[in-house]
């Protein structure tokens, strides 16, 4: 049997999997052995990749009739093409958009960037923006650059983990094996509900939803006030401080408990475990990132970590874990909202290099980041656009307030999904699908939470007709009439090729990765740049104090805590929350429902965790059936889950039913635009037998 090694597809750690393949099936799945990422383990995803197969070979188009009939891939490309041009002949280059995703391969998004964004010139947001949008930002502004700074290495070195707004034991399973590795450290949990990783930590911060920034500005002028920070590190590294000192000076221990829940004396405790750790690190996912005001928090937390001296050393950081396969490909190489590598559109010198790299004229590059993922669905909805473009995401079940994207469907004129699998939700309503393969049939590198890449090779032979979305974006873009330009781009290896040109002499230089060196191997973290030698496996970065900001110095950034914008009201008494619930099920669940052990595992229908108390309150018991509905005006049918691990006051439902995302608000935050996806006032009735 052929053995080959490829990475895991799913989430953000990029597990590497031996796969066992004889007549070209995959026979066995192994995590590789010593790999320095996933160390021999890995979770019932990876090791149920053989199940991935798209439902077809050839595209479908809608006849006149309604009716969805297979059609030659020339014959898909050259509709797109038609009428897509049609469409923006007719209304404007911007009446077309697309809405992509961070679960295809570098290349492919870079590719897709080219062809979207440059070519066709039209707006394209990925679905980082639902997940990832606020750490990048936090990042840019902070650090100067889009830049998790740790090897997952830290959490083994660490003597002080302090997750917040994070659910690794169902998430990511195989970087709380880290956590649990390292049995000298103390684990603290800042989350709301009584989450699988809160049950396991030593200390459970019950924090009041969206009272994180509140908790940290207090934390921080506790610290001050006692005089426990790094004064070196401040002064020497950093701006902005005393600005910051001065902004704190109001977030006094008076009043805390009433805002976050927390009470005077645990937040002096937690004052006085951060000032006792002598390596401290933060750990952040989607409770932060998915918030009104959540890039400030995301900054309260890596300001923590900076005035405390708990960054670019081993063990600290201030860590924002990322959530799908190729989180970090899509924030810098789509070309969606920064130019190639995390270059900026506005400065002509990186116009240029870009535009020389391409061999194109500077001209015809984006002039500005893309306008937002929920900026699209309102522009459908106002009818500016009028063709979509759907890849490899499924905005019906997972964008916020999704009855608004159920509206979108009815107002375009052509919407082309490209997908795995004809019958998501999505897929069912549009004019032409396109199906890519999988993951295990394709060719290309993603880029894990701590900045490694990792090549994904295929495993298994294509059969006729099969196409990968590298090939698919290459067939429309020819269709396009983009001739010339693409014969840069005609192989994945080229635009790796073109990726490593991007990267030059930015933070994420990759110019000494040799595609070879990533492929049956560790990966490779970046930085990299030519001529480095690989010393260390795993490296942090901001060791040399070395900020990316022009003035090389971390930014301290803070802002007036904001009012809850959806307060919970008279009528709408409860908070909802969402969230992951199994190991097994993958968000809108098109790719795990495959996976007959998961299948067997789960529960069927959307459900909500009730406190058991308040449940008794209002008459609803295990398993009846309830009616949510929420401050937006929307209504869904839940089954009831009595829950100890979920407060009276707060309801947390799934997010892997499509009925939950009809109850989430149209409300972003400021500077990200990510959704704030976990607090909605809601109110709930037992279904009259
Ligand atoms: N099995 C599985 N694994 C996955 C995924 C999956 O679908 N299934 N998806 C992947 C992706 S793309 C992502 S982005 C990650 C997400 O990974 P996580 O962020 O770990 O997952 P979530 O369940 O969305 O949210 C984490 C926690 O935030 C808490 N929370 C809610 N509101 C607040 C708040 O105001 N403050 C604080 N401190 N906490 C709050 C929730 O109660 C929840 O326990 O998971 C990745 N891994
Ligand atoms: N209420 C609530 N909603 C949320 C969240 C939350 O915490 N709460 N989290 C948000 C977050 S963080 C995320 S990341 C989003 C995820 O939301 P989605 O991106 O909509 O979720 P997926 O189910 O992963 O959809 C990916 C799609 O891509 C397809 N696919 C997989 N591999 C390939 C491929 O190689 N090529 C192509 N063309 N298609 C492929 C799959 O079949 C699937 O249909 O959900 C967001 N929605
Ligand atoms: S889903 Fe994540 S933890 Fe599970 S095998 Fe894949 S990369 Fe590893
Ligand atoms: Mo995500």
């Amino acid at each position: 049997m052929e053995v080959k090694q490829s990475t895991c597809n799913y989430c953000s750690i990029g597990c590497n999997l031996d796969f066992y393949v004889e007549d070209n099936k995959i026979r066995k799945i192994i995590p590789t052995k010593n790999h320095t990422v996933n160390k021999g383990f890995c979770c019932i995803k990876g090791l149920q990749l053989n199940r991935q197969e798209s439902s077809r070979r050839l595209p479908l188009l809608r006849g006149e009739d309604g009716v969805m009939r297979e059609v030659s891939w020339d014959k898909a490309f050259e509709t797109f093409s038609s009428r897509m041009k049609e469409i923006q002949n007719k209304y404007g280059k911007e009446s077309v958009a697309y809405l992509s995703t961070a679960q295809i391969t570098t290349e492919e998004l870079a590719l897709l960037g080219f062809v979207g964004r440059t070519y066709m010139g039209i707006n394209g947001d990925g679905n980082t923006r639902l997940c990832m949008a606020t750490a990048a930002v936090a990042h840019n502004q902070s650090f100067g650059y889009d830049s998790p700074p740790y090897a997952l290495k830290d959490l083994e070195l660490s003597d002080t983990i302090i997750f917040i707004g994070a659910n690794p034991i169902v998430t990511h399973p195989v970087l709380w094996e880290y956590a649990v590795r390292n049995k000298d450290a103390k684990i603290i949990s800042i989350d709301p509900r009584k989450s699988e990783t809160t049950i396991k930590s030593d200390i459970w911060i019950d924090i009041k939803p969206k009272s994180d920034i509140r908790l940290f500005y207090t934390l921080a002028n506790v610290l001050i006030e006692k005089n426990w920070i790094d004064k070196e590190y401040i002064e020497k590294y950093s701006e902005d401080f005393q600005e910051f000192k001065e902004h704190v000076n109001k977030y006094t221990l008076d009043g805390v408990e009433e805002k976050t829940g927390i009470s005077k004396k645990r937040v002096l405790e937690l004052a006085e475990i951060i000032h006792k750790g002598k390596k401290v690190s933060f750990w952040w996912t989607m409770g932060v990132n998915q918030g009104y005001q959540a890039v400030r928090t995301a900054q309260s937390i890596i300001n923590l970590a900076v005035m405390t001296g708990n960054i670019g050393r081993e063990g600290t950081g201030a860590n924002s874990i990322t959530g799908q396969c190729n989180a970090m490909g899509s924030r810098l190489y789509s070309n969606t909202t920064c130019l190639y590598g995390g270059r900026n559109y506005n400065n002509l010198e990186d116009r240029k290099e870009v535009a020389n790299i391409l061999d194109i004229d500077e001209s015809i590059l984006p002039t500005k980041p893309t306008i937002s993922y929920g900026e699209i669905i309102d522009r459908i909805n106002s009818g500016e656009i009028k063709g979509l473009w759907v890849i490899a995401t499924n905005p019906r079940h997972s964008s916020s307030d999704n009855m608004k994207f159920a509206k979108a469907i009815n107002n375009l004129e052509f919407l082309v999904v490209q997908d795995l699998y004809d019958d998501t939700d999505t897929a069912q309503h549009c004019d032409l699908f396109l199906p890519s393969v999988p993951g295990t049939k394709k060719q290309g590198t993603l880029i894990n939470t701590e900045r490694r890449l990792s090549a994904v090779t295929p495993v298994l032979e294509r059969e006729e007709g099969e196409l990968s979305d590298y090939e698919i974006f290459l067939g429309i873009g020819k269709a396009l009439g983009i001739e010339e330009p693409l014969e840069k781009w005609n192989t994945p290896r080229d635009a790796f090729e073109l990726i490593k040109q991007f990267s030059k002499g930015m933070p994420g230089d990759i110019t000494g990765v040799d595609y070879n060196m990533i492929v049956n191997s560790n990966g490779v973290q970046w930085p990299f740049k030519k001529g480095d030698r690989l010393i260390e496996d795993e490296r942090r970065l901001f060791e040399d104090n070395k900020y990316y900001t022009p003035s090389g110095k971390v930014k301290f950034i803070y802002e007036d805590i904001m009012e809850i914008p959806n307060p919970i009201t008279k009528e709408y008494p409860y908070v909802l929350n969402t969230g992951r619930t199994t190991v097994g099920q993958w968000h809108t669940q098109t790719r795990t429902s495959e996976i007959p052990i998961v299948e067997d595992a789960s529960i069927k229908q959307a459900h909500l965790l009730i406190n058991v108390e308040l449940a008794n309150q209002l008459g609803i018991k295990e398993s009846d059936k309830i009616i949510v509905s929420a401050i937006n005006g929307e209504k869904g049918r839940f089954i009831a889950k009595l829950s100890r691990n979920v407060k009276k006051y707060h309801l947390f439902a799934p997010i892997h039913y499509i009925e939950t995302n009809a109850l989430t608000p149209s409300i972003f935050d400021t500077y990200s635009k990510e959704p704030s996806y976990k607090y909605m006032p809601v109110n709930i009735k037992k279904v009259a037998k």
